[in-house]
């Protein structure tokens, strides 16, 4: 009964978080490293680790074979995917059971039935879930394409059916774009997922991202745990995300449950998995796609819930039963996540890899920071640049905005430009603050805001320069006696 060592298939914080749980739990844990992971955190906290290849993703952590070979030496009876690389990967999946280990995850064929987006909306249809309306199979020719698009109108979007995230993903305003769309969207399509096959579906403009977490066992109990928006995000990167969702009420909620629960038991569900929603701003909804992974934003779900869904997840995966039923899930207060990342939010977002100085991650009351970096490490480029999220909860969202704003204050992250400047103007921004907010965010209030930023000459070269002071602690009196001048104007700054 029960699972007695994991390899986790994953590197950075994810493969942190889930060796933390496991320690918890008594499940022995096999780290694995590329070459520019050697001495990395997820390193040094599992019992065992191994290398298994060079920096390039291709040769190393996408390396099923080499991943399952460690497993099987290492006497392991299953494995964790994490997010990203092969967590969503079927033929991993089934790999991983072939080889008599369990994967910690949904299995491929629920892997499969999700992962392709026609059949994905083919289910949702069947079991009354709304949708966008659109294809319902792939389509691959681009005149059959013309005639859909004319038929359904404009604007509309041109998404890759072989795989989900926003990744190629085309809007198309007229007929005239449609063949340049089509050539990008399949080409994409193709490098991506390995195929050019679409699915042409209505643009819906000016909703929120919402998703609702969903935890499933093999004894057909499947229970949502609660909507995370996702609003804010960048070229389909999440950035921040809350629970509950500014403009979901009760009842909104349980609708949004429902619907991802009939979707999920149509699919034969089990395990963690996420129903993503676009929501209209009457509360109307629509089924975009379900992710088939545990995903970076689920603290903000454990904290309102005070479950651990990685732990969860194992239980699962044993083949236990969930210990709760949808009746007796309680969610309480509410729970923001900032992704802090490597990247510039001056430059556009642009990935800033480099040496740490130091990091000062915050703590306190209602802080959780699930990090993979420490000062001095270097921040590799060949990986998604995320370098710790920072969660805070609070009994109203109110004072979860407050601790926020508090955490983000006490961070310092040295040596390389980060997205804490971005998380700043967000918590402190009033369109935010009264949950005024959709999927145009970054693009609209950011970009007004570095406008106004550029206006008052603070470049991210001065940013730096303040970043770069406060990896100091601040002398009582600089050089020309006026250190309180320089305080001050970094106070200014934040
Ligand atoms: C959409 C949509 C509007 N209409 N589909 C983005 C990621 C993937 N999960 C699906 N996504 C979307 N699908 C229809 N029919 C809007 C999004 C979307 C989005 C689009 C443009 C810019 C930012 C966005 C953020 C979240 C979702």
């Amino acid at each position: 009964m029960g699972l007695r060592k994991v390899l986790v298939a994953n590197r950075g914080e994810i493969a942190v978080r889930v060796i933390r749980t496991c320690r918890e739990l008594g499940i022995a844990t096999v780290a694995v490293y590329s070459e520019a992971d050697e001495g990395a955190p997820h390193v040094r906290l599992a019992d065992e680790a191994y290398p298994i290849g060079p920096a390039a993703p291709a040769e190393s952590y996408l390396r099923s074979d080499r991943l399952i070979a460690v497993a099987e030496r290492t006497a392991c009876d299953s494995v964790h995917p994490g997010y990203g690389f092969l967590s969503e990967n079927a033929d991993f999946a089934e790999a991983v059971a072939a080889a008599g280990l369990t994967f910690v995850g949904p299995p491929a064929s629920v892997q499969r039935a999700l992962g392709e987006k026609t059949s994905a909306r083919r289910l949702a249809k069947a079991a009354g879930v709304p949708i966008a309306e659109g294809t319902l199979e792939p389509v691959s020719d681009e005149a059959a394409g013309r005639e859909i698009a004319r038929r359904i109108g404009f604007p509309l979007l041109l998404k890759p059916a072989g795989g989900g995230g926003g990744k190629g993903m085309r809007i198309v305003r007229s007929a005239d774009e449609l063949a340049s769309a089509w050539r990008g969207a399949t080409g994409e399509a193709t490098t991506a997922f390995g195929a050019p096959a679409l699915l042409i579906e209505r643009y819906l403009a000016g909703a929120r991202h919402v998703e609702m977490q969903l935890i499933a066992d093999e004894h057909g109990s499947v229970v949502w745990l609660g909507e995370r928006d996702c609003s804010i995000q960048r070229r389909h990167q999440k950035l921040v995300e809350e629970t509950p969702g500014p403009s979901v009420d009760d009842a909104l909620r349980s609708r949004l449950g429902d619907a991802a629960v009939k979707l999920a038991r149509a699919a034969g569900y089990v395990n963690a998995g996420t129903c993503e929603f676009l929501v209209a701003p009457d509360g109307g909804f629509v089924f975009l796609e379900v992710n088939t992974r545990l995903q970076v934003e689920h603290p903000v779900t454990e904290l309102v819930t005070g479950l651990d869904l990685v732990a969860l997840q194992f239980r699962v995966a044993a083949g236990e039963s969930l210990p709760f039923t949808q009746e007796s899930v309680r969610r309480n207060g509410a729970a923001i996540e900032c992704r802090i990342t490597a990247e510039d939010a001056f430059a556009g977002f642009v990935p800033a890899g480099g040496r740490l100085g130091l990091v000062r991650l915050p703590a306190g009351a209602g802080i959780r920071v699930d990090g993979g970096i420490e000062s001095g490490m270097t921040v590799p480029t060949e990986y998604d640049p995320l370098l710790a999220k920072v969660v805070a909860w609070g009994p109203t969202r109110a004072e979860a905005l407050g601790r926020m704003r508090r955490a983000l204050r006490e961070t310092v992250i040295a040596g390389v430009m980060t997205t804490l400047p971005f998380h700043q103007h967000v918590l402190s921004d009033p369109e935010f603050v009264a949950g005024r907010y959709d999927t145009s965010y970054v693009d609209a209030r950011w970009a007004a805001r570095r406008a106004d930023l550029d206006g008052t000459a603070l470049t991210a070269a001065a940013m730096a320069a303040v970043v770069a002071s406060r990896t100091r602690p601040p002398r009582s009196a600089a050089p020309d006696g006026r250190a309180w001048v320089r305080i001050a104007r970094e106070e200014a700054l934040r």
